[in-house]
């Protein structure tokens, strides 16, 4: 009897195991923590696909490196990961590794960052923001208030300095163009300094050092990130000027730090571009394990936020 017992145990315990259903792997190539929309943006996807048991995520950190990011893709490819998660750095380079995922039958995600147009093809999706609308919006913005100030009759220039992003990367490409739609419309403004800040707020600081030390005429600040309009805003501080009154700052994130800043009236709007990719990535990923097709772009939804609404909004924001 005793030996049936145990033998019956046996067996329904090897049933369960043999059931259990095999973990799918994904991997993901993130490119660093550059800035506080990065840090929520890694927390957002680790923490959804660790609330799903059925899900095994590898994460890796490029620490804003090309060549550590194809390395950690081939690393993927070797292992056989189910699928790839991944954010460019720069949208330029990928083509060989993206092939090799596409010959090992591995879908590739982009989360936030795409590739360039010629290499679209290799991937499967794009899940993020619109950043030409978001440069658009910033413009837009910045048209109304300086009518809505009287600080723009059309006719005086409007010097504007401008932060960029990472070189190269799709949302400093993209967010230019959507700001320069929008100059197109007004003739008088004009940008008189352009750098990369590579959305980070010590190189957002040090290169608003340098465009003031060169010239004080700037009346706006248009920064691709919160991030760097943050380290702006010590820069303008230091340089004895107050930064949202002689000269505006527009930016585009809508991190804490931002409407914080706003709050104080040292930044005047940021657009939102929000972080928050995880829940919509594992959605991504379980439809895709499901079986079902996938669209080939998966938007994320945004607003605007400027003075007047930025203090009603902060205690509700997540990131
Ligand atoms: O705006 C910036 C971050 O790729 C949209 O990267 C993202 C950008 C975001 O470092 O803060």
């Amino acid at each position: 009897m005793k030996k049936v017992l145990i033998t019956l145990a046996i067996g329904l315990f090897a049933t369960a195991a043999y059931a259990a259903p095999k973990k799918w792997v994904v991997g993901f190539s993130q490119i660093g923590s550059e800035s506080e929309w990065r840090t929520a943006d890694t927390t957002s996807v680790q923490t959804a696909f660790k609330e799903d048991p059925s899900f095994e995520l590898i994460y890796s950190d490029a620490q804003q490196k090309q060549e550590n990011q194809i390395k950690a893709l081939r690393s993927f490819i070797a292992r056989k990961v189910n699928v790839i998660l991944f954010t460019a750095l720069v949208e330029t380079g990928y083509g060989p590794v993206l092939q090799e995922a596409k010959q090992a039958h591995i879908p590739v995600i982009m989360i936030d960052r795409d590739v360039a147009a010629a290499d679209r093809h290799l991937r499967l999706t794009i899940m993020g923001s619109d950043f030409v609308k978001e440069g658009q919006k910033a413009g837009n913005w910045l048209a109304d208030y300086l009518k809505n100030k009287g600080l723009d009759d059309g006719k005086k220039e409007i010097n504007i300095a401008e932060l960029q992003g990472t070189t190269g990367s799709a949302p400093a490409i993209d967010r230019k163009k959507g700001f320069e739609m929008v100059m197109q419309q007004h003739p008088n403004w004009k940008i008189t300094r352009s750098q990369t800040g590579n959305f980070t707020s010590s190189e957002g600081k040090a290169v608003m050092e340098a465009f003031l030390k060169a010239d004080k005429n700037i009346q706006v600040l248009f920064a691709h990130n919160d991030q760097m309009a943050l380290g702006a805003i010590q820069a303008i501080k230091e340089a004895g000027l107050n930064p949202g009154k002689d000269i505006v700052i527009v930016s585009i994130d809508g991190v804490k730090g931002a409407f914080e800043a706003m709050v104080k009236g040292e930044l005047n709007c940021s657009v939102e571009c929000s972080p928050l990719l995880g829940p919509q990535a594992v959605q991504a990923v379980k439809d895709l394990r499901a079986g079902k097709k996938l669209p080939g772009r998966i938007w994320t939804i945004e607003g605007i936020f400027d003075e007047t609404n930025a203090a009603q909004a902060l205690p509700t924001r997540q990131y």
